[in-house]
């Protein structure tokens, strides 16, 4: 076997004091911060080619952003050449921020989750979508019956996988290591799920949906399903919870649920089942593979990095948590001293709103705020905007700092570890040279 080198990152995932002490020659313990060694300052300095003014604020175990950002790309068709691809078995591709930047996320650049082998496409005349379960009248339509016979509507809604920054968390669960980019607000057209499920009418028994599709397993096995995951009949019954028959004005492409998926905004991303063909209304919590185990399911407690976590101690995921990007300029830019520049991105809070923005360039010991835009209609995610000024020539790193309309803030560290590696909602970072 080949011996692989261990970089930098690995090393401070392993051990992240002697990585600092190794790099910075940083004192460990209480009376660490500013006591850096001028040697592994300048050795620091002539790894970034330039020297780190607000050095003294760099906590402990930060990966600089400027070493951080090294992924392997290839590309896919019919998706932008610089989308970061995971996996092609099942397909599983992020969106680098710096084409996060549209308001409208363009198909090209969504990022796209497979649980299972993409299905050869049904056809829009043969597709049927049966309601069954605790209704008083069973279901089957077509799709044009969505169309002509239910409100259409269109929305920009933001669908976040429930992984998303999975990357960050030590030891790393396993799973896809998305960093920021399993994030995307294109405009979906369809029906609300709602309006149809009131067709169907709901039995007093009704609290949860369980959701089927015609993708396949990746065994190959057709009676198995690659995912079924549901939500409770509040988050289902909500009118901005829909069955998308268009994405961005045109028909779903096949890699995002072709003909008709839901979309319900805000949740983990997996409850937006895709190539939809059944909707079950459940008289209990939906039991469907991704419902059950350790599968978008946290724990009820915070527990220590690592923890093995009794089943019945996980409870299912509701909404996902506060949390932005900076989408522009992207990681390495380079800027004139004493100059102002903009910084922007986006941010989003799950089913709440993004109340407030806040950027630092000093490593978090300051927070100046920035402007962040009312959301074009609930769920569609937010832009905000800083104007920055880097005081004299060196490295910095810009943070970003999301708050909900709850007062809760986007953490610096990462937050609770769990065994599936959900909720990473840290701070975004670049790192900007100013000469
Ligand atoms: N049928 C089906 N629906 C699915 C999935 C899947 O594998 N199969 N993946 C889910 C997950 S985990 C996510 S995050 C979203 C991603 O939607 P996208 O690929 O359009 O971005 O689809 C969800 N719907
Ligand atoms: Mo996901």
């Amino acid at each position: 076997m080949p011996k692989k080198e261990r970089g930098l990152v690995e090393l401070y995932h392993e051990n992240p004091e002697r990585a600092d002490w190794l790099v910075f020659g940083r004192k460990a313990g209480p009376d660490r911060r500013g006591f850096l060694r001028g040697a592994g300052l300048a050795s620091m300095g002539a790894v970034l080619g330039t020297t780190i003014p607000f050095s003294a604020n760099m906590p402990m175990g930060l990966i600089p952003a400027a070493l951080a950002e090294t992924v392997d790309e290839f590309t896919l068709d019919s998706k932008h050449g610089d989308m970061i691809v995971h996996n092609d078995r099942p397909v599983n591709m992020e969106t680098p921020p710096h084409l996060l930047d549209d308001d409208i996320t363009p198909t090209d650049v969504h990022f796209i989750r497979n649980n299972g082998t993409m299905p050869m496409p049904m056809s829009k005349a043969e597709w049927r979508l049966k309601i069954e379960g605790e209704v008083e009248e069973e279901l089957e339509l077509s799709y044009d019956q969505l169309m002509d016979e239910f409100e259409t509507v269109t929305l920009q809604l933001q669908i976040e996988c429930g992984g998303n920054g999975r990357a960050g968390f030590n030891p790393l669960p396993r799973g896809n290591p998305w960093t920021i980019g399993a994030i995307g607000c294109s405009e979906w057209t369809g029906v609300r799920l709602r309006d149809v499920l009131r067709r169907a009418g709901l039995k007093q028994s009704a609290v949860y949906t369980g959701h089927f599709s015609y993708d396949e397993h990746l065994s190959g096995d057709p009676d198995r399903q690659a995912i079924s995951r549901g939500g409770p009949i509040d988050k289902m019954m909500d009118p901005h919870t829909l069955i998308a028959l268009k994405m961005n004005g045109e028909d779903i492409p096949l890699a995002h649920g072709y003909p008709a998926r839901i979309v319900a905004p805000g949740w983990a991303g997996s409850v937006s089942q895709k190539w939809l063909t059944r909707v079950l209304v459940r008289d209990r919590e939906h039991d469907g593979p991704g419902m059950t185990g350790l599968s978008y399911r946290v724990p009820r407690y915070p527990v220590e990095a690592g923890a093995e976590v009794p089943e019945a101690d996980m409870m299912v995921m509701g909404s996902m948590i506060v949390k932005s990007v900076i989408t522009d300029p992207v990681g390495g830019h380079e800027v004139s001293a004493g100059r102002p520049f903009e910084v922007r991105g986006q941010a989003w809070a799950g089913d709440n709103r993004v109340a407030a923005m806040e950027t630092s360039i000093d490593f978090g010991a300051t927070w100046q705020p920035a402007t962040v835009e009312a959301p074009v209609n609930r769920y569609a995610w937010q832009r905000w905007r800083a104007n920055v000024t880097l005081p004299q020539a060196g490295y910095y790193e810009v943070w970003a700092r999301a708050t909900d309309d709850f007062g809760r803030s986007q953490p610096m560290v990462v937050p609770g570890w769990n065994p599936r590696g959900y909720l990473n909602n840290s701070c975004h970072r670049i790192h900007v040279v100013a000469a």
